[in-house]
């Protein structure tokens, strides 16, 4: 069955144990992150295909990235770059003084990512494409990937997902809002979050910006709203998507994990207002765990949701 196809940079993600700065941890938890993983494990997770194609470090920290994708049973499509080591992303347990999230990864595989990294037959074959804006901030040649990726997937007749997933670490707004808008108006399914378009001065309200966004290409405009939920729109109109609420421990994830529920449902050739319920809920599942993937629902898990009682054993 076709299933996910994703581009982009896994980075070795290591975590204060405690709320607090990094200059202060004496410890540090070592995982994976990356949105396009992320994203690939969370359809995994709930029974489709995936595939994610990027470029590791041949090192101790490549390995761990290969190794947990496939754990996860989500298929590597990379090859080990002996010239640039793994990236790092190292975060911060939020603490009264906030979050900081800093990268290494300025010479990262990402950055070297090339139009030939892609694997065009697994793109052709997918059921879906899925990129986010972070993969076009690392370097001319990842945006030129992408832009690669997203031509491959409209020549095959594959479906594009887009997640505008803005990162200020990466680009300026002002930087980042051309090239953004640009891929989004190439996606048939796009993500976007209110306060990421704010911040790329595109229209702050819901309602104005899927209108202005939809004009510009996609079928599907998806406007995430954090705790609020989210606001689909599609040419047939408007489709209010009501928060799942839950007790956050830590929010990073989230939006791939929406992604992922929606997607799935995609995949699974689901109608609109079933993917839309599956993405709230899968955002909102990812947030009651630690870790940017690690509390991704199956569909056995989402079944319970709100449900604790029945957890029991
Ligand atoms: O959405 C979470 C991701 O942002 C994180 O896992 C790491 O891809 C990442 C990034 O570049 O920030």
């Amino acid at each position: 069955t076709p299933g996910l196809v994703t581009v982009g940079e896994s980075l070795a993600l290591l975590t204060t144990r405690e709320p607090g700065r990094l200059r202060h941890a004496h410890e540090l938890l070592l995982s994976v992150g990356g949105a396009e993983s992320n994203t690939a494990i969370g359809v995994r997770r709930l029974g489709a295909p995936a595939t994610w194609i990027g470029r590791l470090g041949d090192d101790e920290l490549g390995e761990l990235i290969a190794r947990t994708l496939r754990a996860e049973q989500v298929a590597v499509a990379a090859t080990a770059d002996p010239q640039a080591p793994t990236s790092l992303m190292l975060k911060e347990r939020a603490s009264a003084a906030g979050a900081q999230v800093s990268y290494y990864r300025a010479t990262g595989p990402g950055a070297r990512l090339r139009p030939d990294d892609l694997d065009a037959a697994a793109i052709a074959e997918a059921g879906v494409l899925h990129l986010t804006g972070i993969t076009p901030a690392l370097s001319p040649s990842a945006r030129a990937t992408v832009e690669a990726a997203i031509e491959l997937a409209r020549d095959a007749g594959v479906a594009v997902s887009f997640d505008v997933n803005l990162r200020t670490k990466l680009w300026s707004p002002a930087d980042a809002a051309p090239v953004l808008l640009e891929l989004a108006a190439r996606a048939d399914h796009l993500f976007v979050g209110a306060d990421e378009a704010a911040a790329l001065g595109w229209p702050g309200d819901p309602s104005a910006l899927g209108a202005w966004l939809l004009a510009r290409g996609p079928r599907i405009v998806v406007v995430k709203l954090g705790a609020d939920g989210a606001l689909a729109v599609t040419a047939d109109g408007e489709l209010p998507v009501p928060p799942v609420p839950v007790e956050a421990v830590d929010p990073v994830g989230a939006g791939d994990a929406f992604a992922a529920g929606y997607l799935a449902e995609l995949l699974a050739g689901r109608p609109l207002p079933e993917r839309l319920a599956t993405a709230a809920a899968c955002g909102a599942f990812a947030c009651t765990g630690r870790g940017d993937w690690e509390a991704f629902p199956t569909r056995a898990e989402l079944a319970r949701l709100g449900r604790p009682e029945e957890v029991v054993r």
